[in-house]
Order: structure tokens, then sequence, then C-alpha cells
């Protein structure tokens, strides 16, 4: 997501206060009287001070997406990486300031043309001492705004069309070798505010359809209690954009991690993505000697979630995986279909 440059309030007063003198430098003056031409010179560096400000505002105010207009995912996005209150405020602070800016330009251009012409020069320092406590007024919140920016830069590129499937799982099942075996392609990685390592993105197309697989290291691979306030609301975030989950069990236990563990996370991912669909992958199927573990995790999953046994990285089952996503694509297509 983009957001304009947003500079600091010395930047804006010094833009506009260099702007204002060539303005009033480039003032006609031949045909006009000599003490006419001291208060226009005012005038116009009055004028012009507050206008470049308020077109500089109403340009990041017109660039800045309305938050409320974003698909819920960037909208929780946003909530959990800045803070959609502080940035709506921020927001408002900036019309704010424009404004009083444009009640500022009125009330001392007409005091100067008022004025007799040797007071001129101290109305127009009068008004330029407002117009920079009012820039001055909201300069936490640009450096909100800048920081927002910063923040946001590298929100991921989801698409909220396409069908999406989260991977969960314990670390080192296999997850990141299953997104790009499935994609088929390096997935695009973007910092995120919702994990240490990054959310990883895989893109597929199939059949004119969309896919997208999204993998979230550090965030859907430990229990719940361990969780912080933003890891919860991430997943908030994640609810909204997941139409399947690819829970992803080891049943070989070489990832380091007890099968009664793994299904107790299983349980934690289905209580927290409650009416989202759940694919079970049984992956590192080629390690597998003896069937107990695969035998424990089927007896304590649902037994309505569908299972797929396969080995991410000898590449065994991924197409099993693919023609689930297009079948449940079909599936979810009819429902929308019946019920819309
Ligand atoms: N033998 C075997 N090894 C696998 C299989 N799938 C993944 N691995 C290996 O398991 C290790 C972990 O794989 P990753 O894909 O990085 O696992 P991950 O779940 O993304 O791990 P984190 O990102 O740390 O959570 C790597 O060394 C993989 O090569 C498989 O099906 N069989
Ligand atoms: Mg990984």
């Amino acid at each position: 997501m983009f957001l304009p440059n947003i500079p600091t309030p010395d930047e804006v007063l010094d833009k506009a206060f260099r702007r204002a003198k060539k303005a009033a430098a480039r003032v006609r003056t031949s045909k006009i009287h000599r003490q006419k031409k001291s208060k226009r010179i005012e005038e116009v560096r009055v004028q012009t001070a507050c206008q470049v400000i308020r077109e500089t505002f109403e340009g990041i105010l017109k660039e800045t997406p309305h938050v409320e207009e974003l698909p819920m995912f960037y909208q929780d996005y946003i909530d959990v990486a800045v803070g959609v209150d502080q940035f709506k405020k921020s927001m408002g602070a900036l019309n704010w300031a424009n404004g009083v800016l444009e009640k500022l330009q009125n009330q001392y251009t007409h005091r100067i043309r008022r004025s007799p012409p040797e007071n001129a020069a101290q109305i127009r320092r009068a008004a330029f001492g407002r117009i920079a406590s009012v820039v001055n007024r909201i300069g936490d919140e640009l450096d909100f705004l800048n920081y927002s920016r910063q923040m946001l830069r590298n929100v991921p590129t989801v698409d909220p069309e396409a069908t999406t499937a989260v991977i969960a799982g314990f670390p080192n099942v296999g997850k990141s070798t299953m997104l790009r075996q499935i994609t088929n392609a390096e997935p695009e990685v973007a910092d995120y505010p919702f994990t240490t390592k990054g959310i990883q993105i895989g893109h597929m197309e199939r059949r004119w359809q969309k896919y997208q697989i999204i993998d979230t290291p550090g965030l859907l691979d430990r229990p719940v209690q361990e969780m912080n306030q933003i890891e919860l609301n991430a997943m908030v975030a994640l609810e909204h954009l997941a139409d399947l989950i690819l829970f992803v069990f080891d049943p070989s236990q070489t990832s380091g991690f007890p099968v009664e563990n793994q299904v107790n996370l299983y349980w934690e991912i289905k209580q927290i993505f409650r009416n989202i669909p759940v694919l079970c992958i049984f992956n590192k199927m080629d390690l597998v000697e003896d069937e107990e573990n695969v035998k424990y995790i089927e007896e304590h999953i649902n037994t309505e979630d569908e299972v797929l046994m396969v080995s991410a990285s000898e590449g065994s089952g991924i197409s099993r995986i693919i023609e689930k996503l297009e079948e449940f694509n079909r599936q979810f297509q009819n429902d929308m279909g019946n019920n819309g």
C-alpha cells in the first residue's frame, strides 16, 4: 500500500514561506502606487503561504486511501500495524489545519487591505506566526503519518478476490516447502507486523481461477496462550482472508514436535478459524515407517476434515492438494451462487 510522502512541519513551513517570498518578488509594480505595492506584496505572501500548505495537505488527503473503503483484511492490517483510530485522527488533523488556514488566509488578507501601508509587514508577520503555529500543532500527527507510511510500506499484496488458503502447523513440518511446491514459484515475502519472520504468499492460477496460499511463519505455529494482542488481532485479519486452512502435520516427528502437541495446535486453530474448513495434510510421509502416529492423528482430529498424505520435498501428493483446492473452490462458488 502506498502512502504519499509526509513532510515535517519545518519542511512544510520552509516551502510555504520560500514560495511566498518568490511570489511577492513577482508582484507587478509599475502601474501601481508605491504604498499600494507594499500592501499588495504582503497580501500575496500571506495568500501564497496558506495556499501552498493547503495544497500540500490536500495532496496527502487525496492520495491516502480511505481506511473504511479498503477490504477488511487491510483495515485489520492497518489496525494491527498502527491503529485505525489514530490513523483516522491524524488524517482529520490535516483537514482541521486546512480549515483554519483558509480562515487565516481570508482574515489576514482583509486586515492587510484595510491597514495603513506601514503596518502591512507587521500584520503579515503576525499571520506567518499563526500559520506556523497551526502547522506545528499537527506535528505529532504528521510524525505519526510518516511512521504509518514506513509501517505500511510492505503490506503484502493480497488479492481479496482470489481463493485463499492459509497454511498452519508447527515449525519445521514442511509448510514453506509445500507452499513452494504448490505455487511452483518463490513465494513473495513481505514484512508483516503480525509475525517476526514476515509473511509468504504464493500465487497460482488454474482454469482462470486465482488462488493465493499464505504462510505466516511464527504466527500459526504456537499455542494461543503465548500470543500477544497483536498476534491475536492478526488472527482476525487472516480470518477475513482465509477460505480454507491447510493444516500440516508431521507424523514422522522429525520436526521435533510430538503428534499430541500437533493435534492440540490443530484444535486451537480450528477454534480460532471457527467457520473455515480445514484440509489436513500429513507431510513427510516418505519418512514414516510405522503407522502409529498417523493413526493417532487420524483418531484425534475431526472426522469431517479431509486428509491427504504427501511428501512435500519429494513432490508426491502435491497435485492432490491442488485438486482439492480446485474442488473446494468449485464447491465454494456453488455455495455462493446458491446463497446469493
Ligand atoms: N523427508 C522430507 N523432508 C521434508 C519434507 N517436507 C519438508 N521437509 C524438510 O523439512 C525441513 C523443514 O521444511 P520447511 O518447509 O522449512 O518447514 P516449515 O514448516 O516451513 O518450517 P518453519 O518455516 O520453520 O516453520 C526442511 O529441511 C525440508 O527439506 C518431506 O515431505 N519429506
Ligand atoms: Mg517456513
